[in-house]
Protein backbone atom coordinates (compact mmCIF):
# COMPACT_ATOMS: atom_id res chain seq x y z
CA UNK A 1 0.00 0.00 0.00
CA UNK A 2 1.28 3.19 -0.82
CA UNK A 3 1.85 5.62 1.87
CA UNK A 4 0.74 9.29 2.31
CA UNK A 5 -0.53 11.40 5.06
CA UNK A 6 -3.77 10.22 6.63
CA UNK A 7 -6.12 11.93 8.86
CA UNK A 8 -5.49 11.05 12.07
CA UNK A 9 -2.95 8.49 10.80
CA UNK A 10 -5.64 6.20 10.16
CA UNK A 11 -4.82 3.51 7.91
CA UNK A 12 -4.62 4.38 3.76
CA UNK A 13 -6.60 2.66 1.28
CA UNK A 14 -10.81 1.64 1.72
CA UNK A 15 -10.52 -1.29 4.35
CA UNK A 16 -12.38 1.09 6.94
CA UNK A 17 -16.06 1.47 7.84
CA UNK A 18 -15.54 5.10 7.67
CA UNK A 19 -13.64 6.02 4.37
CA UNK A 20 -12.06 9.55 4.31
CA UNK A 21 -11.81 11.47 1.18
CA UNK A 22 -10.24 14.43 0.02
CA UNK A 23 -11.82 16.28 -1.86
CA UNK A 24 -9.88 19.62 -2.83
CA UNK A 25 -11.84 21.74 -5.26
CA UNK A 26 -12.11 25.59 -4.49
CA UNK A 27 -13.69 26.11 -7.81
CA UNK A 28 -17.55 26.20 -6.71
CA UNK A 29 -16.59 29.89 -4.76
CA UNK A 30 -15.52 33.22 -5.97
CA UNK A 31 -11.79 33.12 -7.80
CA UNK A 32 -11.34 35.77 -5.50
CA UNK A 33 -12.13 33.52 -2.37
CA UNK A 34 -10.34 30.50 -3.12
CA UNK A 35 -7.97 28.25 -0.90
CA UNK A 36 -10.48 25.96 0.56
CA UNK A 37 -9.04 23.42 -1.87
CA UNK A 38 -5.91 23.31 0.37
CA UNK A 39 -7.49 22.32 3.50
CA UNK A 40 -8.02 18.44 3.15
CA UNK A 41 -4.05 17.94 2.85
CA UNK A 42 -3.60 20.56 5.91
CA UNK A 43 -5.87 19.03 8.01
CA UNK A 44 -4.32 15.71 7.67
CA UNK A 45 -1.05 17.18 7.80
CA UNK A 46 -2.41 18.93 11.42
CA UNK A 47 -3.90 15.77 12.55
CA UNK A 48 -0.97 13.82 13.17
CA UNK A 49 0.22 13.24 15.71
CA UNK A 50 0.29 16.55 17.99
CA UNK A 51 -3.12 16.22 19.05
CA UNK A 52 -4.20 12.57 17.85
CA UNK A 53 -3.01 9.65 17.90
CA UNK A 54 -3.91 6.19 16.60
CA UNK A 55 -1.93 3.39 18.36
CA UNK A 56 -3.36 -0.17 19.12
CA UNK A 57 -6.56 0.57 16.93
CA UNK A 58 -7.76 3.44 18.77
CA UNK A 59 -8.17 6.56 18.46
CA UNK A 60 -6.36 8.96 20.83
CA UNK A 61 -6.66 12.14 22.05
CA UNK A 62 -3.57 13.50 23.17
CA UNK A 63 -4.79 16.84 24.87
CA UNK A 64 -8.21 15.64 25.95
CA UNK A 65 -6.13 12.18 27.60
CA UNK A 66 -8.91 9.85 26.74
CA UNK A 67 -9.74 7.41 23.53
CA UNK A 68 -11.87 8.22 20.74
CA UNK A 69 -12.82 5.35 19.39
CA UNK A 70 -11.85 2.11 19.79
CA UNK A 71 -11.17 -0.33 16.39
CA UNK A 72 -9.77 0.05 12.95
CA UNK A 73 -12.76 1.74 11.71
CA UNK A 74 -11.25 4.72 9.77
CA UNK A 75 -9.44 4.62 6.65
CA UNK A 76 -7.92 7.28 4.01
CA UNK A 77 -8.37 6.70 0.46
CA UNK A 78 -6.30 9.96 -0.18
CA UNK A 79 -7.36 13.07 -2.42
CA UNK A 80 -9.21 13.06 -5.72
CA UNK A 81 -7.79 15.35 -7.34
CA UNK A 82 -9.22 18.28 -9.82
CA UNK A 83 -6.96 17.85 -13.53
CA UNK A 84 -7.98 20.83 -15.55
CA UNK A 85 -6.15 18.58 -18.33
CA UNK A 86 -7.98 15.47 -17.91
CA UNK A 87 -12.03 16.97 -17.02
CA UNK A 88 -14.34 19.56 -16.43
CA UNK A 89 -15.76 20.49 -13.58
CA UNK A 90 -19.01 19.06 -13.68
CA UNK A 91 -17.06 15.68 -15.29
CA UNK A 92 -15.06 16.05 -11.81
CA UNK A 93 -18.04 16.67 -9.68
CA UNK A 94 -19.74 13.47 -11.17
CA UNK A 95 -16.48 11.52 -10.66
CA UNK A 96 -16.72 12.53 -6.85
CA UNK A 97 -20.07 11.39 -6.77
CA UNK A 98 -19.24 7.97 -8.04
CA UNK A 99 -16.59 7.32 -5.97
CA UNK A 100 -19.09 7.75 -2.80
CA UNK A 101 -21.45 5.61 -4.51
CA UNK A 102 -18.84 2.96 -4.51
CA UNK A 103 -17.92 3.44 -1.15
CA UNK A 104 -21.84 3.72 -0.38
CA UNK A 105 -22.06 0.37 -2.15
CA UNK A 106 -19.91 -1.32 0.21
CA UNK A 107 -21.96 -0.16 3.65
CA UNK A 108 -19.26 1.95 3.78
CA UNK A 109 -19.64 5.72 5.45
CA UNK A 110 -17.33 8.74 3.29
CA UNK A 111 -16.45 11.39 5.27
CA UNK A 112 -15.50 14.22 2.89
CA UNK A 113 -12.74 16.63 3.63
CA UNK A 114 -13.45 19.81 0.96
CA UNK A 115 -13.23 21.72 -0.61
CA UNK A 116 -15.86 24.31 -1.04
CA UNK A 117 -19.30 23.59 -0.37
CA UNK A 118 -20.43 22.60 -3.96
CA UNK A 119 -18.72 19.00 -3.38
CA UNK A 120 -21.88 18.12 -1.00
CA UNK A 121 -23.68 18.24 -4.13
CA UNK A 122 -21.81 15.54 -6.08
CA UNK A 123 -21.64 13.86 -2.78
CA UNK A 124 -24.95 13.60 -1.93
CA UNK A 125 -25.64 12.52 -5.68
CA UNK A 126 -23.03 9.89 -4.79
CA UNK A 127 -25.01 8.26 -2.25
CA UNK A 128 -28.30 8.86 -3.98
CA UNK A 129 -26.83 7.11 -7.00
CA UNK A 130 -26.04 4.28 -4.31
CA UNK A 131 -29.65 3.76 -3.54
CA UNK A 132 -29.53 5.85 -0.13
CA UNK A 133 -32.21 7.70 1.18
CA UNK A 134 -31.22 10.08 3.74
CA UNK A 135 -32.30 13.67 5.41
CA UNK A 136 -29.31 16.20 5.56
CA UNK A 137 -28.35 17.85 8.83
CA UNK A 138 -26.69 21.45 7.63
CA UNK A 139 -24.27 23.52 9.32
CA UNK A 140 -23.71 26.54 7.87
CA UNK A 141 -24.24 30.61 7.89
CA UNK A 142 -26.03 30.87 4.26
CA UNK A 143 -28.82 29.16 3.08
CA UNK A 144 -26.54 28.20 -0.25
CA UNK A 145 -30.07 27.70 -1.95
CA UNK A 146 -29.21 30.82 -4.43
CA UNK A 147 -31.88 30.80 -7.21
CA UNK A 148 -30.58 28.80 -10.35
CA UNK A 149 -31.02 30.87 -13.57
CA UNK A 150 -31.28 29.09 -16.65
CA UNK A 151 -28.44 26.65 -17.67
CA UNK A 152 -26.37 27.53 -14.40
CA UNK A 153 -24.43 25.57 -13.10
CA UNK A 154 -24.17 24.88 -9.56
CA UNK A 155 -22.02 27.26 -7.03
CA UNK A 156 -21.20 26.76 -3.49
CA UNK A 157 -24.36 29.18 -2.84
CA UNK A 158 -26.79 27.42 -5.05
CA UNK A 159 -26.04 24.10 -4.40
CA UNK A 160 -29.05 23.18 -1.99
CA UNK A 161 -31.23 24.29 -5.29
CA UNK A 162 -29.77 21.55 -7.19
CA UNK A 163 -30.04 19.01 -3.92
CA UNK A 164 -33.92 20.09 -4.07
CA UNK A 165 -34.45 20.16 -8.00
CA UNK A 166 -32.80 16.59 -8.30
CA UNK A 167 -34.79 15.50 -5.34
CA UNK A 168 -31.72 14.00 -3.35
CA UNK A 169 -32.91 14.22 0.20
CA UNK A 170 -36.08 13.73 2.47
CA UNK A 171 -35.42 17.18 3.94
CA UNK A 172 -32.31 19.56 4.39
CA UNK A 173 -32.44 20.66 8.02
CA UNK A 174 -29.99 23.98 8.09
CA UNK A 175 -28.67 25.24 11.36
CA UNK A 176 -26.79 28.27 11.98
CA UNK A 177 -27.79 30.64 9.31
CA UNK A 178 -28.05 33.86 10.53
CA UNK A 179 -27.34 37.34 8.70
CA UNK A 180 -30.56 37.24 6.10
CA UNK A 181 -30.34 41.20 6.14
CA UNK A 182 -30.22 41.65 2.52
CA UNK A 183 -32.86 39.11 1.98
CA UNK A 184 -33.38 35.75 1.06
CA UNK A 185 -34.96 33.67 -1.60
CA UNK A 186 -37.84 31.62 -0.44
CA UNK A 187 -36.96 28.45 0.73
CA UNK A 188 -37.29 25.31 -1.84
CA UNK A 189 -39.51 22.08 -0.72
CA UNK A 190 -38.32 20.30 2.06
CA UNK A 191 -35.29 22.82 3.58
CA UNK A 192 -36.06 24.04 6.73
CA UNK A 193 -34.22 26.28 8.84
CA UNK A 194 -33.54 24.73 13.17
CA UNK A 195 -32.10 25.38 16.29
CA UNK A 196 -30.16 23.05 18.36
CA UNK A 197 -32.59 22.55 20.66
CA UNK A 198 -35.13 22.26 18.22
CA UNK A 199 -34.14 19.65 16.28
CA UNK A 200 -35.69 16.75 17.96
CA UNK A 201 -39.08 18.26 16.42
CA UNK A 202 -38.03 18.19 12.79
CA UNK A 203 -35.62 15.48 12.39
CA UNK A 204 -37.36 12.83 10.88
CA UNK A 205 -37.96 9.13 12.53
CA UNK A 206 -36.13 6.38 10.99
CA UNK A 207 -34.64 8.17 8.48
CA UNK A 208 -30.72 7.63 7.81
CA UNK A 209 -28.79 11.29 8.10
CA UNK A 210 -26.14 12.56 6.49
CA UNK A 211 -24.46 15.46 8.44
CA UNK A 212 -23.09 18.76 6.03
CA UNK A 213 -20.91 21.36 7.88
CA UNK A 214 -19.75 24.56 6.53
CA UNK A 215 -16.66 25.94 8.60
CA UNK A 216 -18.92 29.11 8.50
CA UNK A 217 -21.82 28.34 10.57
CA UNK A 218 -19.25 28.35 14.11
CA UNK A 219 -18.83 32.34 15.55
CA UNK A 220 -15.01 33.87 13.22
CA UNK A 221 -14.13 33.74 16.81
CA UNK A 222 -13.94 30.51 17.11
CA UNK A 223 -13.38 29.14 13.34
CA UNK A 224 -11.68 32.49 11.67
CA UNK A 225 -10.61 30.86 8.48
CA UNK A 226 -13.33 31.03 6.17
CA UNK A 227 -13.85 33.22 2.86
CA UNK A 228 -17.46 34.60 4.00
CA UNK A 229 -17.29 35.40 7.83
CA UNK A 230 -20.80 35.91 9.40
CA UNK A 231 -20.91 37.61 12.85
CA UNK A 232 -22.90 35.66 15.77
CA UNK A 233 -22.45 32.36 14.71
CA UNK A 234 -22.69 29.22 16.35
CA UNK A 235 -20.27 28.48 19.46
CA UNK A 236 -18.08 25.52 18.80
CA UNK A 237 -20.06 22.85 21.36
CA UNK A 238 -23.32 23.35 19.02
CA UNK A 239 -21.99 20.60 16.59
CA UNK A 240 -21.82 18.01 19.88
CA UNK A 241 -25.35 19.40 21.04
CA UNK A 242 -26.88 18.47 17.70
CA UNK A 243 -24.59 15.34 17.12
CA UNK A 244 -25.93 14.12 20.54
CA UNK A 245 -29.49 14.89 19.32
CA UNK A 246 -29.27 12.69 16.55
CA UNK A 247 -27.93 10.03 19.04
CA UNK A 248 -30.59 9.84 21.60
CA UNK A 249 -33.55 10.25 18.18
CA UNK A 250 -31.23 6.95 17.35
CA UNK A 251 -31.09 7.93 14.10
CA UNK A 252 -27.93 6.25 11.80
CA UNK A 253 -25.11 8.95 10.62
CA UNK A 254 -24.19 7.25 6.97
CA UNK A 255 -22.43 10.01 6.44
CA UNK A 256 -21.00 13.28 6.14
CA UNK A 257 -18.26 16.35 5.52
CA UNK A 258 -16.30 19.23 6.22
CA UNK A 259 -16.20 22.23 3.92
CA UNK A 260 -15.30 25.67 3.39
CA UNK A 261 -12.10 25.58 5.66
CA UNK A 262 -10.03 28.47 3.72
CA UNK A 263 -6.48 28.30 5.37
CA UNK A 264 -5.49 31.06 3.55
CA UNK A 265 -7.43 33.79 6.54
CA UNK A 266 -6.36 31.51 9.40
CA UNK A 267 -3.85 32.12 11.81
CA UNK A 268 0.11 31.41 12.10
CA UNK A 269 -1.16 28.62 14.86
CA UNK A 270 -3.99 27.00 12.39
CA UNK A 271 -6.63 27.58 15.07
CA UNK A 272 -9.49 27.11 12.68
CA UNK A 273 -8.36 23.80 11.28
CA UNK A 274 -7.58 22.56 14.91
CA UNK A 275 -11.21 23.43 15.44
CA UNK A 276 -12.00 21.22 12.68
CA UNK A 277 -10.04 18.38 13.64
CA UNK A 278 -11.98 18.09 16.98
CA UNK A 279 -14.72 18.14 14.85
CA UNK A 280 -13.74 15.79 12.96
CA UNK A 281 -13.14 13.39 15.64
CA UNK A 282 -16.99 14.35 16.61
CA UNK A 283 -18.35 13.25 12.99
CA UNK A 284 -16.50 10.20 13.57
CA UNK A 285 -17.61 9.07 16.42
CA UNK A 286 -21.44 9.70 15.36
CA UNK A 287 -20.12 7.88 11.94
CA UNK A 288 -19.12 4.92 14.73
CA UNK A 289 -21.20 4.51 16.77
CA UNK A 290 -24.59 4.72 14.34
CA UNK A 291 -25.66 1.50 12.60
CA UNK A 292 -24.23 0.48 9.33
MN1 LIG B 1 -22.29 26.60 2.78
Amino acid sequence: MEKYPTLFGCATGGDGSIIVIGVPYDRGTDSGHAGCAAAPSLLRRLSSPEHFRVKNGELYDLAKRETIFRGHVVSDLGNIRFRATHHTDDEYLEFVAQAVAAVARKGKKPLVLGGDHLVTLAVLRGLSQAGRAFQVLQFDAHHDYDVIGTGERPTHASFMSFVAAEGLAKQVIQVGVRGLAWGAPPAPNGITMATVTALKEVLMRDVDVYVTVDTDAFDPAVAPAVSYPVPEGLPFAALGAALEQLRLAGLNVIGADWTEYNPTFDTANNITGRVILRGLSQLIQSLADARG
